[in-house]
């Protein structure tokens, strides 16, 4: 009986060295794909690390003394009816009467005059800001609080260290006071949708816990070692509940909301939030959030902190495993990642660091956006703010598109779904605004899109005037059809909205001065004013009519109406080339060569755009080039990374890449720079600044476009490879038509390339310019070799 006391004993010994020990060992050997620091964050922005599991975004600190975990939920938003009675979606009744007018001026020229008529009756309207109300009842992305962690421990801290390893999801604060060894874990488990933070030490310690909100408390308690507070918001009276589970070796008691735990070696948090919010037009409430957290925490009733992490790991793993970059280097990682950051922006090559910046993209999209959550906003899911920049809203003139350019080509498909939910609950809306402000039918969204259906023209114009929005998410249903060949998407999901995004335009379209169809009014998103005929506008246009008619075919429907797009598509005015040789933003040539405006919106038509191409269309490809080095390579984050793409696409590597070095480029600076201040924080989120997601997206995204393409139905290996990257390996792209494709190059060559095909059929692959068509066998492996190509 001693004997087996002892083994026991031992054992357990053992196994708390070796969980120390293995921890040391890995930290000598330096995972590539980690992000670490030799000290706690003191700055939310630019040095905290971020977390999630689809549903709730969570920065944690590393402060040994007190642990800050702030967190967020997507669905926490202030504004809409709730705050007003009369918020109305921003609708102004029959705005569209003085459509006629505005297009009369403008044609006149009179520009400024439209230019005032148009924003005295064509904006939408927003109730300014009240008592509580962050920025009036369009509202803003909320923060929903923070939980405090302190502990006991007091002396020197020594062997400190804070890392987030992507490869697993998993964030850790590991550090020495004396003998004892502290250790912290953190991940987001999104299959049982809850966060666990997991803290250990040798010694026992007394831990302290609370929560702290900027919102109201309606009620708090501590029941069965489960804490709840239940919250709303000042100005909406949007409900919300967080919760946690506290599993422990210590002894726990409860008092004015703070939890104790006393002489503990093992404290752990079991954390879900929930909120009464659903995609419910109009009143978008009544998600019945106290039940769902009380089903999530008895779903996890008999699950471990082990046991939610293996689960954790397979769901994880499934998704982020699917791509792996390799440039051909040992990718050391000896450096502190803010000091690695610093070395390579003083020259030091370090192409680790670069896949690093490629994979991290990847890990925020899948800890940010899974099926059934809140889609990405400006800020993903990580908000610490009752009124975050912009709203932290869903802006439609680039950024939340761009938030999700690397879901299909990075093989992340599921991470594009809830955009595809949310875009489907603004048709509704969406319907409204087009009807009342451009008298059309169909949907429309404009600059600013809140979670309360605010689809009409911003509240100031006219940087918030922008019809576009629509027929733009609308590309993204299409693509996400094309990349997974998923014809049940096409059918129920996807055809339904982009046909009623046609009608829109169908409508919307006049005919112009050239006796082409144009746009009228029209902004290029926030550069000059309202005109007749911005490049975009008919890009978009003829981007969606294309999409709807393929869509069409594919369905074997709807001919009458394919028809009728196909002809006003085939009317739209078609780009143009301006005075010096650039690709024009407007119908007038009057672009200025020396402007240096972050939004390069002519160019849509390149990228995400295919309307032009550097085989299909040479000229235009050649305008698009001179525009973008008027332009020049400054900007903000989001800027610099629709630049790397539209290099890819003109297939110039070199210069994609260099744009890509410059968000790499370390960044303090917090405060709003629209022009030139793009980079990165010291935790690698982009900065535009401020921080935003969409920079770090648009470079995972453009990383993939310079390695492979689909875009014209041709499978495009190593279309834009920079010289500084010989030598690697890229496993699992997705190319259009849902094939997987691998890529390995040394030398700067194609050694070989694997593909392998959902569907069986006939595939145009092309290097350089030769292309050559392949038999796919579906599910089987194609190799194809460089030799085939000469
Ligand atoms: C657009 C951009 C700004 C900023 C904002 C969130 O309006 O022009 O640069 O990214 O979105």
């Amino acid at each position: 009986m001693l004997f087996r006391f002892l083994k026991t004993f031992l054992l357990v010994i053992f196994f708390i060295r070796i969980s120390f020990s293995v921890y040391s060992q890995k930290t000598d050997k330096q995972n590539s794909l980690t992000l670490w620091y030799d000290s706690p964050a003191k700055d939310w922005m630019t040095q905290a690390l971020p977390i999630g599991n689809g549903y709730l975004g969570v920065m944690f600190f590393g402060d040994p003394a007190e642990e800050r975990l702030q967190f967020s939920e997507g669905s926490l938003w202030a504004g809409g009816k709730g705050a007003n009675e009369e918020y109305n979606f921003g609708l102004r009744k029959d705005a569209y009467k003085t459509l006629p007018k505005v297009r009369e001026l403008l044609a006149q020229g009179k520009l400024a005059e439209a230019d005032k008529l148009a924003s005295s009756e064509m904006t939408g309207i927003i109730h300014e800001k009240k008592e509580n109300t962050p920025s009036s009842d369009f509202g803003a992305q909320q923060t929903m609080g923070d939980l405090y962690v302190s502990v006991s421990h007091t002396g020197e801290v020594k062997n400190y260290r804070r890392e987030l390893d992507i490869s697993t999801a998993t964030g850790k604060v590991t550090y020495e006071v004396g003998k004892e060894k502290f250790e912290r874990t953190y991940f987001g488990n999104y299959p049982s949708r809850v966060m666990v933070y997991n803290f250990k030490s040798t010694s026992a310690e007394t831990y302290s816990i609370r929560f702290s909100t900027p919102h109201k408390k309606e009620y708090e308690k501590f029941e069965k070692n489960q804490y709840i507070f239940g919250g709303s918001l000042k100005d909406n009276k949007q409900e919300f509940e967080t919760t946690y589970r506290i599993d422990t070796d210590g002894k726990v008691s409860y008092d004015a909301g703070i939890v104790t735990v006393k002489n503990a070696r093992k404290v752990i948090l079991i954390h879900t939030a929930s909120t009464d919010y659903t995609y419910q037009f109009p009143t978008y409430k009544g998600n019945d959030y106290k039940k769902i957290n009380q089903q999530v925490i008895a779903a996890v009733a008999g699950k471990g902190e082990t046991i939610l992490q293996a689960e954790q790991q397979k769901d994880y793993k499934n998704l982020f495993d699917r791509v792996s970059l390799n440039l051909g280097t040992d990718n050391t990682n000896s450096l502190p990642t803010d000091k690695r950051q610093i070395a390579y922006f003083k020259g030091t090559p370090d192409p680790g660091f670069e896949v690093l910046y490629f994979q991290y993209g990847r890990y925020l999209m899948i800890s940010s956006t899974r099926p059934g959550t809140m889609p990405m906003s400006l800020q993903g899911k990580w908000n610490d703010s009752t009124n975050p920049p912009w709203a932290n809203d869903y802006h439609t003139n680039i950024n939340i598109q761009m938030l999700y350019w690397p879901a299909e080509v990075t093989n992340l498909s599921e991470c594009y779904l809830p955009l595809s939910d949310f875009t489907k609950s603004i048709v509704e809306p969406g319907k409204l605004a087009a009807k009342e402000f451009f008298g059309t039918r169909g949907w429309t969204v404009n600059t600013m899109l809140n979670a309360y259906g605010y689809t009409s023209p911003g509240w100031s114009f006219p940087w918030g005037f922008y019809p576009g929005g629509a027929g733009w998410l609308s590309q993204h249903l299409w693509e996400h059809y094309v990349f997974t060949n998923d014809v049940n998407y096409l059918k129920n999901t996807a055809y339904p909205i982009m046909k009623e995004a046609s009608l829109f335009w169908i409508d919307y379209l006049t005919k112009g001065k050239s006796g082409f169809l144009v746009s009228s009014p029209s902004y290029s998103p926030e550069h000059g004013g309202i005109s007749t005929g911005a490049s975009m506008d008919h890009q978009i246009a003829w981007d969606v009519l294309s999409n709807t008619i393929l869509a069409s075919k594919v369905l074997n429907t709807d001919t009458d109406f394919s028809k009728e797009a196909q002809k006003v598509r085939d009317q739209i005015q078609p780009p143009q080339i301006g005075r010096w040789g650039q690709l024009q933003e407007w119908n007038e040539d009057v672009d200025d060569s020396t402007n240096k405006h972050r939004h390069v919106s002519h160019l849509f038509a390149l990228h995400p755009g295919n309307q032009i191409s550097p085989t299909a269309t040479p000229e235009f490809a050649k305008a698009a080039r001179v525009t973008l080095n008027a332009r020049g390579d400054e900007g903000t984050g989001w800027s610099l990374a629709w630049k790397v793409n539209f290099w890819a696409r003109l297939q110039d590597g070199n210069r994609a890449y260099s744009l890509f070095k410059r968000i790499l480029r370390p960044v303090g600076d917090k405060t709003e720079n629209m022009m030139n201040g793009g980079g990165s924080y010291s935790n690698l989120l982009c900065a535009h600044p401020p921080f935003q997601l969409d920079g770090n997206m648009g470079s995972t995204a453009g990383i993939a476009e310079m390695l492979l393409q689909s875009q014209a139905g041709v499978i495009e290996l190593l279309p834009a490879l920079p010289d500084s990257w010989p030598t690697g390996e890229i496993k699992g792209l997705k190319a259009r038509g849902n094939v997987t494709v691998d890529e390995q190059w040394k030398d700067g060559k194609l050694v070989s390339a694997t593909l392998v095909s959902g569907n069986s059929g006939k595939q145009k692959v092309k290097l350089g310019t030769k292309t050559l068509e392949v038999d796919l066998v579906q599910g089987q492996q194609k190799v194809i070799s460089v030799d085939l190509f000469q």
